[in-house]
């Protein structure tokens, strides 16, 4: 929960802006003829008409509700229009729904700091927009006012004394005997009205938002005044807005400290936390918490708006509601080879558009058991390092899955049941990729020259102690309305967004911060450690490019190597490029003992990564690998002992520019022992220079 940061926060213009009824306008955009008619999404189901989804205004109207099932929805509106959403490999495919919400973000993006907060959901700092304006083109400069922003709803303002509502709106706006910050929000309005224009125009979907000094207020006006509208809130109606609103509407106050501050403390609405001073709630619920509420309550949220336009991770899932629970192994590995498969889709093409590569790998589950006393046990999620490559992912899921299934049924239960039922069912399985973040430039430049060959993982050893329990997800109630877990919002797609997205699915980012072993913890903190090699070799796989391995003779040569050497500390560890690890360690990169190889080897708090150049062989190798004690005092490649991955690549397949940007000594020493013709005479990349260029489904190999 973030702490406030009073000071920062009352000053600034931010924007929460939700798209309508968001998959039905995207259906209506591909189907014109259903504008305007009342019309609902479902999910894939035969059962009942299938659950919908969203549910446009029209269909409001005749109380259609997202609760309800298509054949309810008939009843109480004969003439409603039900789209199913489209289905890839048996599931929802929300590919479309996905697209659409980033043309909106691209849009919403040009005028000032922007976060995708969810499929269908942005928030915008417009602070520096809005102070610009006020500067150079106040509103009483403006010759007319459009009348998307004379629409806006400013609370606190007198829409119920008769008087021309729109002329109130207008006085409001230009009011000169104000204070800086309603001038600011008077902008704020003019600027939003404006791109939701544009939004509309580009695309021809409606949103409304919400015009506030935070993020807090700004998402609590975007709700009030649906479709297509914007809610305004001058901090002088703050507290209006508050004293009624029931304290389990608020952000983080859905769960269980909402139902404690109602139960022991009498807290029922917003407003009623006002009487406690800031003390009295930290002792009730310590310093942070207790600090929270005391702003809260006050509408003081420092929480910044974060500029991330791209999701902070990716899920696929799938329920099987009821009779449809997956109750042999055979069966459930079937779908999670179909997650996985859309799984490394999305991650491929976040690596390839975006640069950027997921780490980590976890498979949430829900389980019953028919037969024991013992039913309310969860399945145990499950996470490791993520592996590219849609094989790789799916061996991986495939695995965490039987450690949960072991945990959870024991694992007798797990080696009798074979193909029968043995009273354990699935009723939802997910997986998801997080810890996603951008290829440092340094070792994408590397990356580029390696050509997608020789590669070898030996992390596909990994025995199964390496993956890491984590709390189990619970699905929010009425799961079975939504059979589909991978919804944008019940899914991991955004993962910081709001309260009932915290409720479905963990947290990744602070479970995996404490369940992930401290190496891998430590090595995405400090670089990327496990960039080009697998990486290319999961995605060229991906796009049908053909791979070679031949690193066995150097794989051998990096386990010896490997034993006993100690390195020096990981000093820095925000280094963005692998070459500039390895250029801050090792002063002596060259050990005589080691004959006509060098080596530098890097070792972080407990993980070693050792760079080497094998004259004979013609192969640059890089290693990697993990303590088998945890003294981090002996390293060792016995299969079981911890992660170690290394990969090799034959001179010839490597362009002369990825060895100018080792250091000085290491280039000479390669140079003296390649065979000159094998180097161009100038440096020129043969190939494109972008990272995207090996990713290209249409490249050859
Ligand atoms: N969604 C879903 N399952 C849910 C909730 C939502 O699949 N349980 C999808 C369908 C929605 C989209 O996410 O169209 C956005 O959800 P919202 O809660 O923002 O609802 P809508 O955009 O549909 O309607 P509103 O205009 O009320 O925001």
């Amino acid at each position: 929960m973030p702490v406030a940061k009073p000071e920062s926060s009352d000053s600034r213009v931010i924007a929460h802006v939700d798209m309508d009824c968001f998959y039905v306008q995207v259906e209506q955009r591909k189907k014109p003829q259903l504008r305007g008619l009342p019309t609902a999404v479902v999910q894939y189901n035969e059962w009942k008409g299938g659950a919908l989804i969203a549910v446009s205004y029209e269909a409001r109207k005749f109380g259609v509700k997202r609760s309800m099932r298509g054949a309810e929805a008939k009843e109480v509106c004969p003439e409603i229009q039900l789209v199913q959403v489209p289905v890839n490999r048996g599931k929802a495919d929300l590919n479309g729904y996905r697209n659409a919400g980033s043309e909106v973000v691209s849009i919403l993006s040009r005028s000032g700091r922007c976060e995708r907060a969810s499929i269908d959901e942005v928030y915008l700092d417009l602070t520096d927009a809005a102070e610009t304006m006020l500067a150079e083109n106040p509103p009483q400069s403006l010759e007319t006012i459009d009348e998307e922003a004379l629409k806006s709803h400013i609370l606190g303002l007198n829409y119920e004394d008769g008087s021309d509502v729109k002329e109130n709106v207008r006085k409001w706006i230009n009011r000169h005997n104000t204070d800086h910050r309603d001038k600011l929000l008077a902008c704020g309005i003019l600027i939003v009205a404006e791109l939701r224009m544009q939004v509309f125009k580009e695309t021809e979907f409606t949103c409304s938002a919400g015009i506030a000094h935070n993020k807090m207020l700004a998402k609590l006006a975007s709700g009030m005044n649906k479709p297509a509208q914007q809610t305004v809130v001058p901090s002088a109606s703050v507290n209006g807005l508050l004293n009624t609103l029931p304290i389990r509407k608020m952000k983080h106050l859905g769960g269980k400290l909402g139902i404690s501050l109602q139960n022991d403390m009498g807290v029922n609405t917003v407003g009623d936390l006002l009487q406690f001073p800031e003390e009295k709630l930290q002792e009730r619920y310590g310093i942070n918490t207790g600090t929270w509420l005391w702003n809260i309550a006050r509408g003081i949220s420092g929480e910044e708006v974060e500029g991330r336009l791209l999701p902070k991770s990716h899920g696929s899932g799938k329920t099987f509601p009821g009779p449809r629970a997956l109750k042999t192994v055979p069966a459930v590995q079937h779908w999670l080879n179909q997650l996985c498969e859309e799984l490394s889709e999305r991650i491929c093409s976040d690596l390839d558009q975006n640069k950027r590569m997921a780490h980590t790998l976890t498979l949430h589950a829900r389980a019953y058991k028919s037969s024991d006393s013992d039913s309310q046990k969860k399945f145990p999620s499950k996470s490791c390092p993520l592996r590219y490559g849609t094989a790789k992912i799916q061996e991986d899921a495939f695995n965490l899955f039987q450690a949960g299934l072991r945990e959870y049924v024991g694992f007798y239960g797990v080696k009798t049941q074979g193909n029968h039922h043995s009273g354990w069912g699935i009723t939802s399985l997910s997986v998801s990729a997080s810890k996603i973040v951008p290829i440092p430039s340094g070792t994408c430049s590397i990356a580029k020259y390696f050509h997608g060959q020789s590669t070898s993982h030996f992390s596909s050893m990994q025995p199964l102690d390496n993956f890491n329990a984590e709390a189990t997800v619970s699905l929010p109630p009425g799961s079975e309305c939504y059979p589909e877990v991978n919804s944008p919002k019940a899914e991991v797609d955004f993962p910081k967004e709001e309260s009932w997205i915290a409720d479905t699915v963990p947290d990744l980012d602070l479970q995996e911060q404490k369940d992930l072993p401290c190496s891998l913890s430590k090595m995405q903190d400090g670089f990327t450690q496990d960039i080009s090699p697998s990486l290319l070799s999961g995605c060229l796989k991906q796009n049908q490019i053909k791979q070679q391995r031949d690193i066995t003779k150097d794989e051998g040569r990096f386990r010896s190597e490997y034993k006993g050497r100690k390195g020096k500390r990981l000093k820095d560890k925000g280094t963005a490029s692998i070459l500039e690890l390895f250029k801050s360690y090792n002063p002596n990169p060259f050990d005589s003992s080691l004959s006509q190889e060098f080596k530098k080897t890097a070792e972080g708090s407990d993980t070693r990564l050792t760079i080497g150049f094998e004259p004979k062989g013609h192969s640059l190798a890089v290693g990697k690998e993990k303590p088998m004690n945890s003294s981090g005092s002996s390293y060792s490649r016995d299969e079981g002992d911890g992660r170690r991955e290394a990969w090799s690549y034959k001179i010839d397949e490597i362009d002369q520019s990825v060895v100018d940007e080792l250091p000085p000594e290491i280039q000479d020493e390669i140079k003296a022992w390649v065979h000159p013709h094998k180097w161009r005479p100038n440096n020129t990349v043969e190939r494109g220079c972008k990272i995207s260029h090996y990713f290209s489904p249409t490249k050859k190999s």
